[in-house]
């Protein structure tokens, strides 16, 4: 037996790892790191399991029809043609637009950050917008308003979404509601490396997780209380003169007048009710070490900075980001060498179909709720999605990955939603409870039974510069089809084979890539990618100024005072015990919840190389906490919210606050290899967090969802 070694990546998170395949008799045998590729440095153990992942037993192989209804506990799948199912789905589609318009058509996708539906999201937007509806739904809500969207009422770009973190340089990072070594290992070990040579870390989590042993400065913040620590350090830095004072005079609406007071007074106004001992009270972190903390991020700048799903899913995600935009305007490191930089970027055309879109056509659902959400940008929330569906104004989807009914809060108003659609069909690799709801599913070819394309692999600009046309390692398996041939052969059948190269994905790329001069025949006859020579340019703004209203970084908003929502950063307690006291004392502690380290989210469970590392669905809780209620470490529990019950297994952590407790969703599937169980998605003996967390209160602006700050108590299962 030869084994062939390919240069690779792993696609299966937001990481996307530069990897060497080890491929043998056309089975992939392993991935090793490929230290040579810039986010080569290490490999998760998702990543090492991928030859499970392919392999696994209940990979989808043939397309299926449903032939019992909706709501029958056996939904009868019968195997059918790729034919006669491309064909159904592109009849539905047309039959619905012709009666609803094509807005009754929702298109959907996974996360890009957790799956590889990265290599083919452009096409899936495409697809949509070629055929006329504007609504497309990938947890943009809970996934990246907080990165990308919400920053531009600050700076009018996405920082930290595409002005990332220069780690390699960074005086100071700052990490605030994210974990890299858990979520993303390339930013994890650039960040050891970064700390080794002696860059300071704040840390800001409830939990002494990742790094936090490392950094200079955990801050364990209660759930839910982030801007108003945000807030507390701009009114240490103001008051200290800890800030970039001509950055703040030339690059921001600090001189503003509004209503006869200057935007500056207004802020420091603001940030004056925030003193450390006062935020203290509200976030737990200590008031010496909130000054501490307002000091280093000064005096070792520049700040480079990133934060995630700890501050996207929460009723107050865009004010709290609005909070951390501003305090990192006031260390004035943006775009500046060790800041957080837009990387130069290789030349190619746009082909997710934006320029397809009428101006005039139909608007995104939600675009009335809230004008200033994910629907200005073409997202309909999870919240919306279901909403549209039960009433009708959305009355078929096509879904490529993602497990909303696992995945969104309310997964049982996610199944009557699901379930009222008049069709839906959707394309996977497993079957998942949201599958379980539709009318037609597709095997999907995993990534690395699939060719894709991939310009840029963010972290640097020696990572921005790399382009690669991943090989298919094996054939794929029984008669699963990429995701690509799926997009492109339904738009075909669609009658919009015009927008999509003929059907023709070599074209579509050629098309992507002409701007950078690069042609398909060189990146295949080179595997390992392309490196494009590029340049960083810093402080971008000064040529162009900023893309918000004012074209300066704006402390104060307009767009927002227009809307009737709070133009400076503002803190709201969040649905805690504190703002509820009616619910305490049923449910006295707070809950939030984390990524597993071994599971893309709802994924996995089924893999035994992953399972076996985490056998159980988990929850965190103090021993004193855990103690009071009669609950040892290892105990089952059933961990009561608002919404309902769950079971959970107890883990002991003695670095987690008395009165906050953590989960973990995403656990359904059973581990048959392992004899480990699965847990039904609904009803008393489920282990799904999701069933008893709700989709509202939402935030005011975005939309997104309260899943990391709730209210709960635990309760031995007896
Ligand atoms: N292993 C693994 N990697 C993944 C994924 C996965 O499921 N597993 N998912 C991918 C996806 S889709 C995403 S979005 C990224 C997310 O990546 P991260 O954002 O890093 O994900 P988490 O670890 O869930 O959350 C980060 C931290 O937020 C903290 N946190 C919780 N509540 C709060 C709060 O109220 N305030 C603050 N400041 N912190 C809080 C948690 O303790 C946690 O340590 O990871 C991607 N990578
Ligand atoms: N309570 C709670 N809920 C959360 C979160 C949380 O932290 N806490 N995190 C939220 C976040 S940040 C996100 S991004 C969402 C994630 O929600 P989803 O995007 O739904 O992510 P997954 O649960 O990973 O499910 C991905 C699905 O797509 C399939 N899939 C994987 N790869 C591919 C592919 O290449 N093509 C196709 N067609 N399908 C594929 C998988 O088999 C799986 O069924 O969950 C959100 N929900
Ligand atoms: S962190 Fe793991 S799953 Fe994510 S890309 Fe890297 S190896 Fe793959
Ligand atoms: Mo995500």
């Amino acid at each position: 037996m030869t084994a062939d070694l390919v240069p690779t990546y792993c696609p299966l998170c937001v990481s996307r790892c530069g990897a060497t395949a080890e491929v043998a008799d056309g089975r992939l045998v392993t991935l090793r790191p490929d230290p040579s590729h810039p986010t080569g440095q290490a490999l998760c153990l998702k990543g090492k399991a991928a030859p499970q992942i392919v392999d696994h037993a209940s990979r989808l192989l043939h397309p299926l029809r449903r032939t019992a209804p909706k709501g029958a506990a056996d939904p009868g799948w019968e195997r059918i043609t790729w034919d006669e199912a491309l064909g159904t789905i592109a009849d539905r589609l047309t039959a619905t637009a012709a009666t609803g318009g094509p807005e009754a058509v929702a298109f959907s996708s996974s996360s890009p950050s957790t799956s590889a539906i990265s290599d083919s999201i452009d096409y899936v937007q495409r697809l949509g917008r070629a055929f006329g509806t504007p609504n497309f739904s990938n947890y943009m809500e809970l996934c990246g308003w907080g990165r990308f969207f919400a920053p531009l009422y600050t700076f009018g770009a996405p920082v930290p979404g595409e002005y990332l973190p220069d780690l390699d340089r960074a005086g100071c990072i700052l990490y605030w509601g994210y974990n890299p070594s858990v979520a993303r290992l390339a930013h994890a070990t650039a960040t050891a490396a970064a700390v080794a040579r002696g860059a300071k870390l704040v840390f800001v989590d409830p939990r002494k997780v990742g790094m936090a042993a490392k950094a200079d400065h955990w801050l364990q913040v209660r759930p839910g209380t982030d801007a108003a620590l945000a807030l507390s350090l701009i009114h240490v830095m103001i008051e200290n003169g800890w800030y970039d004072e001509d950055f703040v005079r030339d690059w921001t609406n600090a001189a503003d007048v509004v209503d006869g007071t200057p935007v500056w007074d207004l802020l420091r106004e603001r940030a004056a009710s925030y003193s450390p001992s006062v935020t203290e009270l509200i976030t737990g972190v200590a008031a010496a070490d909130i000054v501490a903390t307002a000091r280093s991020l000064w005096e070792s700048r520049p700040v480079a900075f990133y934060t995630w799903s700890g501050l996207e899913q929460h009723t107050t995600t865009t004010q709290t980001m609005r909070a951390i935009d501003v305090l990192y305007a006031l260390t004035g490191s943006l775009d500046l060498p060790g800041g957080n930089v837009l990387f130069e970027r290789v030349p190619t055309n746009p082909v997710d179909g934006r320029d397809l879109i009428a101006p005039d056509g139909p608007r995104t659902v939600g675009a009335e709720e809230r004008p200033l959400g994910p629907a200005r940008y073409g997202f309909v929330t999870g919240e919306d999605l279901y909403g549209a569906a039960l009433d009708g104004r959305v009355r078929a989807l096509m879904a490529f990955g993602g497990n909303p009914v696992m995945a969104h809060a309310d997964s049982a108003r996610g199944r009557a939603a699901l379930s009222s659609l008049e069709f839906f069909a959707h394309a996977d690799l497993f079957m998942t409870p949201t599958g379980e709801l539709a009318d037609i599913v597709l095997p999907v070819a995993s990534a690395f039974e699939s060719e894709a394309l991939k310009v840029g692999f963010e972290y640097s600009q020696e990572a921005q510069s790399l382009v690669q046309l991943r090989k298919p390692l094996v054939a794929p398996r029984g008669e699963a089809r990429s995701d690509l041939r799926i997009v492109f052969d339904l738009a075909t059948r669609l009658g919009l084979g015009d927008r999509f190269w003929d059907g023709d994905i070599d074209a579509a790329w050629a098309h992507r890539l002409e701007p950078s001069g690069m042609t398909l025949e060189q990146l295949r006859a080179r595997p390992e990618g392309i490196r494009v020579p590029l340049t960083t340019r810093h402080r971008k703004y000064a040529d162009t100024g900023f893309r918000t209203p004012s074209g300066r970084v704006e402390l104060y908003s307009a767009t927002l005072a227009e809307h009737g929502y709070d133009p400076l950063p503002a803190f709201e307690e969040p649905l805690s015990p504190r703002s509820r006291p009616d619910l305490a004392e049923r449910f006295p502690l707070v809950l939030s919840c984390a990524k597993s380290l071994f599971f893309c989210e709802t994924q996995h469970r089924q893999v035994a190389a992953l399972r076996k590392s985490s056998p159980d669905p988990q929850l965190e809780l103090h021993p004193d906490t855990a103690a009071a209620r009669g609950i040892g470490g290892g105990d089952w529990v059933s961990l009561h919210t608002p919404g309902g019950s769950v079971r959970a297994r107890a883990k002991l952590n003695r670095s987690l606050a008395p009165d906050v407790v953590f989960a973990q969703h995403g656990w359904w599937d059973a581990c048959e290899e392992l004899g480990l169980p699965g847990y039904p998605p609904y009803g008393p003996n489920s282990a799904n967090l999701n069933l008893v967390l709700r989709q509202t209160p939402s935030d005011p602006i975005s939309g997104s969802s309260p899943l990391r700050a709730g209210v709960c108590d635990v309760r031995p299962l007896g």
